[in-house]
Order: C-alpha cells, then structure tokens, then sequence
C-alpha cells in the first residue's frame, strides 16, 4: 500500500527551494552564485536528505514501541550504486526537485554526475544485498541493514596498456552527504588473547581475556521505502583505535609506534576484502568479518531491545540473515554473549541460537566456501573457536545417532577439516545453527541440497529452501529507463512500480504494431545516450544504431567471458578469411564490463586478451565499423543504470552448473534484452517464463556437463573436429590481435582453453555459435524482435526484489509488515 505520495502532499516547490539555498548558505556557506558544482550537489542532497528524516525518525519511533519481528539484514557487502535519485524518487521529490532548481538555474544532470556511488560490494551478492534493503523498506518490514563502511570501496580500475590496473576508490574524497555517523555510540569489538576458567560456572562457560580493542563506530543511511512513509536503517561500522590506544601514545612517549598501532586497528574497515592470497590478507578478512558482527550484535541487543528484555523471547524479534558466510561467526558470538556473558547454560543458549539464524549461500563452487585454519581462528579468537568445537562435538553425536557407524558421512559433515590443515568450515557451521538454509535460484537451491550440502540435506530436508534472487524495480526500471517506464505507466497505471507482476498487462501489447514502434523508439534513444556516456566517461565511440550485445560480470572462467571472446573472434575470422561476407554479419557493438579480482592472473589475462582483441578490431577499416568491441574501464552500478536500457540481447553464459543464480540476467530482461543463455542459474526460470521462443538457449545441461566432466573432458578433440573453432583459436594464438606477440596471456588462455579447462567453453563453442547465428535472423527482424522483447518485459515481473523479500517473509522469516502512519 504505496500512496497517496507523502511528500508531494506535504511539499512545495517554494519549500524546497527555501530549503535548498538555506542548505546552501549555512550547510556549505556560499551563495548560489559563489556556489561550487561540489557545493550544490551537497545541499541538494542533504535538502532531500531533510525530507527523509521525518519519516526516518518516525520508523525508529515506531520500531522501538512496537518491538515487532525484525530483520537483521548481516552483510559484508552493500553495492548501493548512486544516492541522490533513488532517495528523490523514493521521497517523490523528484519533480519539486526538478523544478525548483531548473527556476534557480541549476543544472541537475551536472549535479547528478558529481556524485561518486559507495562501491562497497565485489558484484552480485552485494548489489542484492542493497536490492533487498531497498525492498524491506518498500514492503514496509521492520528491518536493518549491517555491514562495514569500507574506506576504500571496490577497487578502480583502469587499463593500461590494455591490463587492468587497480587504483584504490577514494569515494569519500568529497564528503558523504548520505551517512550520519555517530561516535558517541561506537562499540567495543575485542581480538586475541587468551580464555580462562569461568568463575560461577554455569555449563559452558569460560572467561574470554583478549588481547587488543577497536571501537566499531555507526555510521547510519536511510533506506527509504517508496513513497510509504519508511525509512528504514543501513547501520555501516567504521574501525577506529579506542582510547587505549590513546593513552599508549602518553605512556610509552613512542609516538611513532603509538601510531602504527593506530593504523593498525583502523586498517579494519579501511577496504573491502583485500587480497586473501597472502596470509596478512587472510587474517584482516577474518577481523573485518567478526569486527562487523560482533557490533551489530551488540548493537541490536543493547540498544534496539529494550534493557529488560528476555532474551529467551529473541526468536520472536529478530532473525539474523547471514548473508553468505561472511558473518557466519556471529554464531559463535552470540553463544559467547548468552553463556559467557549472561550466565545462561550451554543447551539453553544453543536451542535459541539455532532459531535466530537463517543462511543464504550464493555459490556453488567448492573453492568459494569460506575455510579458517583453526590456527588463524584460534589465535585471533579464541574463545570462538572453543565454541565451535563444542557445537562440532555435539552436531557430531548427532549425526552418528542418526547415522550410526557411518564416520565417513562424519567426517564429510564435520565443522571441522582435517585436510589439507586443520579448518573451520563455515558453511557447515552455518547449515547446523541455522534454522534454514536457502539457495538463489531453483536450479542453486536444488544443486545445493543434492550436491554441495548433501549430507545435511538428508539429515534435515525441512531446512533447505529456495528464494529467487530478485531487483529493485525502482532502480533498475524505474530511475533507469523512464523511456519505458513511461510507456509502462502510459499503458498499465504505475501500480508495477510496486508489483511488478502487473507487468503481465503489456502482453497484449506486444502484438500491437504502434506499442512495437514506441517501444523500439524508447531502446533507440537509450542506445543513443549510452554512445554518449562511453563517448564523454571512457572516449570510446560506438555506433548509436547497432545491436547492443551486453556481457557484464566479474570476470572469472566459470562465467566464460572467453567463450564470448571466440565468438567475437570467429566472426573476424570468418570476415576476414572471406567465409563470411560483410554485408551478412549484423551490426554489432559487444559491450564488456568486468573486474578481475587483483590475484586472479587468469582472468586478469581474459581482460588483456579482449582489450587487445577489441583494438584490432576496432582499428580494422574493412570491417566498416560493423563489429565494435566497448570495454569501458570501472564498469560499476552507475554505469549499469545507462548500460542496461540500452541492450539487445544479455550474455549469459556460464557453465551450467556454476552461476548460482545472477541478476543481470534479470535487469536486462526487464529492460527488453533478450537473453542468449545457458541452463544455468535463474536464467532457467527466465525462459520458463518468457517462453522458449524469446530466449536463446545453448549449452550442456547440468546433468550433461556433469557427466562430461566425470567421463574426462578433452578439449583437444573439440579444437580438432570443429574447423571453425581451430580457426578462431589459430588466428588468436598467432598473434595477430597482439601485435606478433604470441606468449603471455596469448599462450595462457589458448592452452587453458584447449587443454585443460574445468569450465568446459569449448564443448558449448558449436552450441553457442548456433544460438548467435539464431540471434542474428531473429534481431533481422525487427517487428518479430521486439514483440520478443516486450514480452520479456511483460513476463519478468516476477524478479522484482519485492516479490523475492516476500518469499523470504513466508517461507523463511516470519515477520510481518508494519504500515506505517502516514
Ligand atoms: O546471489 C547473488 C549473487 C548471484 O546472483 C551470483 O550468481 C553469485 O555468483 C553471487 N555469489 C557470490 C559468491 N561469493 N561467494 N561465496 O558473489 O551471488
């Protein structure tokens, strides 16, 4: 229940403007005409910011009286993408906004293109992440978000010489006018040390005495519902050195070593998952991961709850969401609180803990789930790891109850590895204290009980559970495309905004020839502002008419940016070899987004190899401008907004199997691409949905890849058989893309290619090059395209966020929403 719209009830133009210039004058002391881009774009947020925090301290009343379920939302990862637009939509500002500062002179586009967005998630998980706080606020759940506000957000990157380069992300280099931080309220978070007998000695109990403190400090964003009068709470923690630290400085007259010590705590929140390849990254990770726990557990506990509050009551008021693995150690912490710290016995504590956490697990690759060698974990903390031993030894006994004289099944199922040393698995810690365990997609949840936690899955079927993935169709439709968001509006009410299932009322419109030909204006202007952006963000200039071919992810082998790349590859060969007269090859401009994790020298190859692809062929005046590869530097959420609206058709092609679930996929199809697309992740539910005939399917099943792997993959056999794959992969390993060079990241991907690939591209090559030559007679026609991709749009509604926030209340949470007054 999302209207009447709050503040276009409440607010004027004449308000706003009075607010804006107040802002002006004595938030950033200047006058409109002194006033710096910087300036403007400052008080206009914090103008809107104003309109926000009635709403916001109204929830937090509410919160506090009402003491209604709630969702803690536990995340090392917020990929939030720009602030000002959302919040302006969310609190209907948006045409007050507008036209206030259009009188006062004020351009918005250049206001807009200031702000530089919070880059604090790696990619997927974390975008859903702030896809889902944005729904809790919109369905009206009492909820928070927790996480870390990373200093330095996701890396910037940038291509030198065609290599990616990483460059830290200063994102608070002109202030953040979205986070209010709160010192006064930091909490203590404790590291290493040693435990003791407990004195009093209820079961269980021992005294941890650690060794060093950082204080955890909040720093609160709204997240606003749409237009409901909520706004809800994203709670971020910053590390900062306590005053211990301060008065080391004193003491120990040693200034310069009272300020490494500093440094040292304060490296905590200082950037998101540094590297984990060396041991000193390992052991920050583990601390960034209990550092955010242990204050939002704290924070929920003694500040949101009232001081009498019976604990043994805290299922029917919170359920903690962990968010993958990553802070799966707040299991551990809160036994530590209820038996260490409140005197509770083992059991007591233990049948409570086990109804307050539910698991998402995002992966379906073995070597993705979180391990700690006892010895990081016990050295850093300590009374932890004696809990977890404990839950071990007792989720062990029961397993052997259920399944007697069956030790291997123990041993598959232990918290603890013994090989290759001695380790945590926190997936399994997860799985046993968690009351459910849900997967991203079908496939994912299913894949997950049958294969990756199957032994659990058998022991407790009743505990595993799907949620699609799902996106915000505020962002994502709404403030991205208001071409089509206004045709939407236009032909079906704007009720979608909220219930993105009234999608389904534009089917009929698909097989009406006016609504085609508005609908194909709509894409065409959206690919014209996209050649603009590349153009002004990147100087890459592509055609503004051609196929936009879109594949943006991480970069990793499983997602197979390298089969795209043979493609891409193939077509030159065949253009140039003359197999393939010009005038028969579509119009394309294959566009690239990606980031390689810094250690990840196989993909960060991938990225060279396509950048040294991509100038050849865009340098090559034969090919007269048909084939253009775009791979702007930094692809980010920003750009995703531009990005998406403008595509043709969505690259998902990843091993099926392997993507657990992906959301581009998702936006993309919202925005009428048309997916070619293996049987993988929620692509399987896409074309069940927009039906076989509007989604290009390729590729090995699941099954089939499977058994293919378990029969002995050879790609040798592939490259031979198939002339047109020996052809592209000879033409990229002669060097001809690398100016004669033919080792390096030339030598690597060809041999990881042909020799011993785990993700299997060349199988799925002959496949994938059908479904392209398919894709190309289908966009031929352009009436036939578009009534495929109007019913992409009509039949995707169901990965809304929303719906997938609604499937997390019922089969999951157990919260209910609370409307707020209004
Ligand atoms: O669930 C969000 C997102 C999925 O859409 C992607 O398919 C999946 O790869 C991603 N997972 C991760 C996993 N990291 N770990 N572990 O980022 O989650």
């Amino acid at each position: 229940e999302n209207t009447p719209p709050v503040a276009a009830r409440e607010h004027t133009v004449e308000s706003f403007t009075r607010e804006f210039l107040r802002e002006l004058n004595f938030g950033q002391g200047v006058d409109l005409d002194r006033a710096s881009a910087n300036d403007k774009y400052l008080a206009l947020s914090r103008t809107v910011r104003h309109y926000l925090t009635t709403r916001w301290l109204e929830t937090l009343r509410n919160q506090y009286r009402d003491q209604a379920k709630t969702v803690a939302y536990l995340s090392a990862e917020f990929l939030l993408g720009p602030q000002l637009e959302n919040a302006m939509l969310a609190a209907d500002l948006d045409e007050i906004a507008n036209e206030s500062l259009r009188a006062l002179g004020v351009d918005l586009d250049e206001l807009r293109a200031l702000e530089i967005e919070p880059g604090l998630g790696n990619g997927g998980l974390g975008r859903l992440a702030a896809c889902f706080i944005d729904s809790l606020a919109t369905l009206n759940v009492p909820s928070v978000g927790y996480g870390i506000r990373y200093e330095y957000g996701i890396f910037r990157q940038t291509f030198e010489d065609g290599a990616q380069v990483e460059k830290p992300d200063t994102w608070l280099r002109l202030g953040s006018p979205w986070e209010l931080p709160h010192p006064e309220h930091a909490v203590e978070v404790s590291f290493g040390g040693h435990t003791v007998e407990a004195e009093g000695g209820n079961d269980g109990a021992r005294t941890w005495v650690p060794d060093w403190r950082v204080a955890a400090v909040p720093y609160n964003y709204m997240v606003p519902g749409y237009r409901n009068g909520r706004v809800n709470t994203l709670r971020l923690w910053s590390a900062r050195a306590t005053h211990e630290f301060d008065l080391q400085i004193f003491n120990a007259g040693d200034y310069a070593e009272a300020v490494r010590a500093r440094t040292f705590a304060e490296n905590i929140s200082k950037v998101l998952y540094p590297e984990d390849s060396t041991p000193q990254g390992k052991e920050l990770r583990l601390q960034q991961q209990y550092f955010f726990v242990a204050a939002s557990l704290r924070d929920f506990l003694e500040t949101v709850l009232p001081a009498d509050f019976d604990l043994h009551r805290l299922p029917d008021r919170i359920t903690w969401q962990l968010n993958d693995t990553h802070p799966v150690i707040a299991v551990p912490e809160l036994m530590r609180i209820l038996v260490d710290e409140r005197g509770w016995d083992w059991a007591d504590a233990w049948a409570v803990t086990q109804k307050v956490f539910a698991y998402t697990c995002h992966t379906l690759l073995p070597e993705a789930l979180e391990v700690w060698s006892v010895d990081l974990l016990g050295r850093l903390l300590p009374r932890h790891l004696e809990i977890i031993y404990r839950i071990n030894e007792e989720f062990i006994e029961e397993v052997r109850a259920a399944f007697p004289g069956d030790e291997l099944r123990v041993r598959r199922m232990s918290i603890i590895a013994e090989q290759p040393e001695r380790a945590v698995r926190m997936a399994h810690l997860a799985t046993v204290a968690g009351f459910k365990v849900n997967g991203v997609a079908e496939l994912h949840s299913q894949l997950l009980a049958d294969k990756v936690l199957h032994d659990f899955a058998q022991m407790w079927p009743g505990k595993f559970t799907n949620v699609t993935n799902g996106v915000t169709p505020r962002r994502f439709v709404r403030l991205a495309n208001p071409g089509l968001s206004g045709l939407i509006t236009e032909a079906i009410g704007d009720g979608w905004i909220t219930d993105l299932e009234q999608l389904r009322g534009l089917e009929p419109l698909a097989d009406d020839a006016e609504f085609r030909r508005r609908f194909r204006e709509i894409k065409a202007a959206n690919k014209r502002h996209f050649a603009d952006v590349l153009l002004a963000r990147d100087g890459i200039e592509i055609a503004g008419d051609a196929m936009v071919d879109a594949m943006v992810k991480r970069l990793h082998e499983y997602k197979r940016q390298s089969l795209k790349l043979l493609h891409i590859v193939s077509l030159y060969e065949g253009i140039t070899s003359g197999r393939i007269p010009l005038d028969a090859v579509t119009p394309r401009t294959f566009v690239f987004g990606a980031k390689a994790a810094p250690g990840y020298v196989r993909a960060k190859e991938t990225i060279a190899l396509i950048n040294a692809v991509g100038a050849t062929i865009n340098a090559d005046a034969s090919l007269q401008g048909r084939l253009k590869v775009a791979f702007p530097a930094n692809y980010n959420v920003t750009l995703a907004e531009d990005l998406v609206p403008a595509a043709d058709l969505s690259e998902q092609i990843s091993l099926a199997g392997k993507e657990a679930s992906g959301t581009g996929n998702m936006k993309f199809a919202l925005n009428g691409a048309l997916t070619v697309g293996t049987d993988d992740g929620a692509n399987v539910e896409i074309r069940k949905l927009v039906g076989d005939e509007n989604f290009f399917l390729f590729g090995m099943t699941e099954p089939e890849a499977a058994d293919l792997s378990a029969r002995g993959y050879d790609p040798g056999a592939y490259y031979e058989s198939d002339p047109q794959l020996k052809a592209a992969l000879d033409l990229l390993a002669s060097g001809v893309f690398t100016g004669g060079e033919r080792g390096g990241a030339v030598a690597s991907i060809f041999a990881s290619l042909t020799e011993r690939d785990r993700f299997m591209a060349l199988a799925d090559f002959r496949s994938y090059m059908d479904a392209q030559s398919r894709v190309d007679a289908a966009y031929a026609d352009h009436e036939a395209w578009s009534r495929s991709a109007v019913l992409n749009v009509a039949r995707t509604g169901f990965f809304s966020s929303d719906r997938s926030i609604q499937d997390y209340l019922d089969r999951i949470w157990g919260a209910r929403p609370v409307t707020q007054n209004r």
